[in-house]
């Protein structure tokens, strides 16, 4: 139900049902977070994205295998926790976004570090359409991205949002054209794996902060993770190459 394979130092998951335009069903998000946590502890990989198809990212939770479950199910057989699986990874993760990304799949795509969107993407939490509301976390990360007015009116509307709109309202970091979606994600998720890893690790971390704390608490852990870089040979290697004028090795 996943595709993976390493290019150069970027470990690429592709979401692969198409037949349900990539429903995320309880099998394929075990295999998603099994790999995404193998990635996270190989060496020989730096960043990851995860894609789908130019059609569809993913229409979200596969509503043919959840339409049954009962309030007790839910509880006892734990279908939320491999959702939460990508929250554990330390590196980063690119969301290659084309076609739809709807209920879960906006979510799961929420919840990478950032999106890059194929100018055919559309994004949407529809779950109102069906009786029921987000469930694994769109209500909270759509609000910080979007604001007020624009999530309250798409969680209760199930209005789609387009590229250019997904752009102008933050919730994607940018737009490309679709046939240039994998080339992009790669580049750039490359040059994020050519950098120090700790640096990076930390970055991640700090805007996570702002995302999950308040500003004083964010700024203070912000200090934190910044001085404890100075502790590191990556600091000392990437001043040392700037003031030499040479290209950094991180290595
Ligand atoms: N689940 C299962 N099958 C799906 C699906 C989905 N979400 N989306 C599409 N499919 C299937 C269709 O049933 C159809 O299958 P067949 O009829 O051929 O067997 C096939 O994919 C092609 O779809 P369409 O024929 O509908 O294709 P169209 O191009 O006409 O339309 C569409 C594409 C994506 C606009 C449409 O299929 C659609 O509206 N799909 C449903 C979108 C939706 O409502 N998504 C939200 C689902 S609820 C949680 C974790 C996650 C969640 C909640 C909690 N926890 C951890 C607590 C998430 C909930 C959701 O995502």
């Amino acid at each position: 139900m996943i595709l993976s394979e390493i290019i150069g130092r970027v470990g690429v998951i592709r979401l692969n049902r198409p037949e349900v335009m990539n429903a995320l069903c309880d099998r394929l998000m075990a295999d998603l977070g099994a790999q995404l946590l193998a990635y996270d502890a190989d060496p020989a990989v730096g960043a990851m994205v995860i894609t789908g198809s130019d059609k569809a990212f993913a229409a979200g939770a596969d509503i043919k295998e959840m339409k049954d479950r009962t309030f007790p199910e839910t509880l006892l057989h734990d279908f939320i926790a491999p959702w939460e699986t990508i929250l554990q990874v330390k590196k980063p993760v690119i969301a290659a976004v084309a076609g739809v990304a709807l209920g879960g799949g906006c979510e799961l795509a929420m919840m990478t570090d950032f999106i890059l969107a194929a100018d055919n993407a559309k994004f949407g939490q529809p779950e109102i359409n069906l009786g029921v509301i987000p469930g694994a976390g769109g209500t909270q990360r759509l609000t910080r991205a979007l604001g007020k007015a624009r999530s309250m009116e798409m969680i209760l509307t199930g209005r789609l949002m387009g590229a250019e709109e997904a752009l102008a309202a933050h919730l994607v970091a940018r737009v490309v054209p679709l046939a240039d979606l994998q080339a992009e994600a790669l580049k750039t998720a490359e040059k994020i794996a050519s950098l120090s890893p700790v640096a990076v690790q930390m970055a991640k971390k700090a805007v996570n902060l702002a995302f999950e704390s308040h500003l004083s608490e964010g700024v203070r852990s912000e200090r934190v993770l910044f001085l404890s870089l100075f502790g590191t040979k990556h600091q000392q290697e990437g001043m040392a190459a700037f003031v030499e004028k040479r290209k950094a090795r991180f290595e």
